[in-house]
């Protein structure tokens, strides 16, 4: 089912330039910047400058240019933070099951500490 993009909600927000955040750098397809409430050392959400409401819709709509500029993005921000090595973990809550809050896609980028072992 399509899914309705609010453009207002808050990443719609800092697109635009109405909220401040914390930019970590900036691409023709892409906006990376420090998550407000961080979990690690190293928090970072790189989001597309799409339309998109999450991960899903984004797959099924962007075009190859938008979601190849996104994962460059996010591993050039992990190269940025001087995460490649030792490591780092990205995330994508999609949907409500996995209590996406917000809903413009984001990619969370975290490092900084070992991130411990997770899966589901
Ligand atoms: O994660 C949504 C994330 O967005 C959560 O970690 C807080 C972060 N957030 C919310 N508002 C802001 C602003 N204004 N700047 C930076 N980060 C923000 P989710 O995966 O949707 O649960």
């Amino acid at each position: 089912m399509a899914k309705t993009y609010d453009s207002n909600n808050v990443f719609a927000r800092i697109l635009r330039g109405e909220i401040p955040c914390k930019k970590v750098m900036e691409t023709e397809h892409a906006l990376a910047f420090h998550d407000i409430q961080p979990q690690t050392p190293t928090h970072v959400l790189v989001i597309p400058k799409g339309a998109y409401v999450d991960m899903d819709d984004f797959t099924a709509k962007a075009s190859e240019a938008e979601i190849a500029g996104l994962f460059r993005a996010v591993g050039e921000v992990a190269r940025m933070a001087g995460a490649a090595e030792p490591g780092y973990r990205i995330l994508s809550n999609c949907g409500e099951a996995a209590h996406q809050e917000v809903p413009h896609l984001h990619i969370h980028l975290f490092a900084g500490r070992d991130l411990g072992r997770m899966i589901g």
